[in-house]
């Protein structure tokens, strides 16, 4: 029976949900240049055309189209009934883990829902679209919220917790990322150093596969709840799933 259990997701985990991924076929990288709109030399040179990026994905996400999948469902359910400690650090800045009922979450890349105050850093949810009118109210004059979300070359989220959560967890499952952006990319060997399992959920191989013990092949909503099931009987996982 695990004790403590990390879950990093990834924009694989919202593709049934009707969220694009980015580096996918028809991923959100095919349309937009990283540096344009995931920067913040990007966000500096045209802000506008950032806010455009964010603003049509926030408006996706309050469509009523998008909802989480049994993915979400399965580890909001694996947090009620485990035991033991669980937390899901989340790369995406989409809102189903919490809409299924996940509470122990980390947005380590940010929330697409918030804006923040550039000069003091404080989040407001958001109301309205980002733009030249969508402002702070800490602040006189009161600054135009920039989207709460980590640019290349800016500081994760919440990485003291993840570093203990990952120094104490026995179980390390990454679903539906492709391990290319750093820091969670390396996750999987911090949990390598301790000697602890490393699983692997995913429509295929990702970049860094081989540094994880099981891989389990196929969309994270066929997956995951399967997954969920073998952990809360006290199973070990790899020995109920086909596992390679
Ligand atoms: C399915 C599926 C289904 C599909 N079921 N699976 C050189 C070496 C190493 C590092 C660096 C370097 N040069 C620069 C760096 C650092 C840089 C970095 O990593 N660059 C790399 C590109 C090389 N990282 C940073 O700058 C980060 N900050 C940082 O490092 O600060 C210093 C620091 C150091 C040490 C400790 C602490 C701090 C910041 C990174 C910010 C990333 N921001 C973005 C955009 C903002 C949010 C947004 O707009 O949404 O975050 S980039 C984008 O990529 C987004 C995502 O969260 C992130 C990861 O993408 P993800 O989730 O993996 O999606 P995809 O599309 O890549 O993969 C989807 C996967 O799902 C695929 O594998 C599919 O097969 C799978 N899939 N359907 C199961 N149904």
């Amino acid at each position: 029976m695990y004790q403590h259990i990390v879950v990093l997701t990834g924009a694989g985990i919202s593709a049934e949900s009707g969220l694009r991924t980015f580096r996918d076929q028809d991923g959100l990288w095919e349309e937009h240049h990283i540096e344009d709109v995931a920067t913040p030399e990007g966000y500096a040179k045209d802000a506008e055309l950032v806010e455009r990026f964010y603003n049509s994905r926030w408006q996706q996400l309050n469509s009523g189209s998008v909802e989480p999948n049994a993915a979400h469902v399965a580890l909001a359910k694996l947090e009620a009934e485990f035991p033991g400690q669980l937390l899901v650090v989340t790369q995406n800045i989409d809102n189903l883990h919490e809409r299924a009922g996940s509470k122990r979450l980390l947005h380590m890349h940010g929330e697409l829902t918030k804006g923040r105050c550039p000069r003091s850093q404080q989040t407001f949810t958001l109301r309205e679209p980002y733009g030249p009118n969508n402002c702070c109210t800490c602040c006189i004059p009161a600054q135009r919220l920039r989207p709460h979300v980590v640019w290349f070359g800016e500081m994760p989220l919440g990485m003291d917790k993840i570093h203990q959560a990952l120094d104490n967890c026995d179980l390390f499952i990454a679903i539906g990322t492709s391990g290319t952006v750093y820091p969670a990319a390396g996750f999987v060997d911090i949990v390598n150093h301790h000697g602890k399992q490393t699983v692997e959920v995913n429509l295929m191989p990702a970049d860094r596969h081989s540094q994880f013990q099981y891989h389990l092949t196929g969309k994270a909503g066929d997956i995951v709840p399967k997954l969920v099931e073998v952990i809360l009987s006290g199973n070990v996982v790899g020995t109920d799933l086909a596992a390679s």
